[in-house]
């Protein structure tokens, strides 16, 4: 028996086939879970529909989450083809390239409420919306983070500030939804070379770096995370909520 046979999920996140979010949704669809797509903007659909399609995807919108009509068209749409809910996947992060490379001291307000925007308070978003179609099914919320959060990695800036935000958003969702049975975690996984990290110099001396220091003395990858997700979003992590997960090959439990 599969892990997710009957169970339905919505994946926020993919751009391509090198995103976290898409790993998670081959490891999902692969365990018998029936998913929908979301993709922010008409470039991404190019990339993101083939591959929905490929896995037998019927639902697959547009969505930026900036947007609170776009969030709510989604959710209205998997009421009417659905009439409930019981995965959400959360996988998406921005902040202005400037931010990423000035000092964190010159991070404008601007700069400062679209990163926490697109990559903090859109999960509240969109767990508000997701919680209502998981009345009564033991709902499972995850959502990308990264060590940023916790420790000073130069450059990740105001990022990091918005993973910080992300993680406590995590706890206080799982207090909330607790009592409905609905479970809210976090992965936060090692550096891995995709369309986020591509455009952030210096990537591939980070990746050397943490692979020298990690515990297993290498880095992971995307499908390692899936593996982790599917793990959280079944009925095997059933007592697991308002968790952060470290799935990075040990890297964040070193001092020296
Ligand atoms: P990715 O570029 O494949 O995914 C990022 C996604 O965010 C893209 O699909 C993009 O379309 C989406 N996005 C950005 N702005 C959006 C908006 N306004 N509305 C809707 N979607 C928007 O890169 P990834 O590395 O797979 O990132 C997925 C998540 O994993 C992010 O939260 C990231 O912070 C986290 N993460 C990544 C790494 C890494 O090293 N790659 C490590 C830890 C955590
Ligand atoms: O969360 C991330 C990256 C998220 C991200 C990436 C970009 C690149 C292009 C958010 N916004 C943008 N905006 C852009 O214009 N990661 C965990 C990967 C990452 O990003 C870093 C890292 C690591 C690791 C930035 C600096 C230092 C380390």
């Amino acid at each position: 028996m599969k892990l997710l046979e009957g169970k339905r999920g919505v994946i926020f996140g993919v751009a391509n086939d090198r995103s976290i979010a898409w790993a998670i949704a081959e490891a999902l669809h692969r365990e018998g879970a029936e998913l929908a797509f979301t993709y922010a903007g008409e470039i991404l659909e190019k990339r993101v529909r083939p591959l929905a399609e490929g896995i037998g995807a019927k639902i697959v919108l547009p969505c930026d989450v900036t947007k609170d009509e776009e969030i709510e068209t989604i959710f209205q749409t998997l009421r009417q083809e659905w009439g409930g809910l019981d995965i959400l996947i959360h996988a998406i992060a921005y902040a202005s390239k400037e931010d990423l490379s000035n000092p964190y001291l010159q991070t404008s307000r601007q700069g400062f409420q679209l990163a926490l925007d697109v990559s903090t308070y859109s999960l509240v978003a969109l767990t508000r919306q997701a919680a209502s179609l998981m009345e009564g099914r033991k709902g499972s919320v995850l959502t990308m983070t990264y060590m940023g959060a916790e420790k000073v990695i130069p450059n990740y800036n105001v990022m990091g500030v918005a993973k910080a935000a992300l993680e406590a958003s995590v706890r206080y969702l799982a207090h909330d939804l607790g009592p409905k049975g609905i479970r809210v975690n976090a992965i936060s996984a090692g550096p891995i070379k995709t369309l986020a990290a591509a455009g952030i110099a210096g990537f591939k001396e980070m990746l050397h770096y943490s692979s020298e220091r990690a515990p297993l003395k290498r880095n992971v990858d995307a499908e390692e995370v899936a593996r982790t997700a599917l793990y959280l979003v079944s009925d095997m992590a059933s007592a697991v909520t308002g968790e952060v997960v470290h799935v990075d090959a040990g890297y964040n439990i070193m001092g020296m």
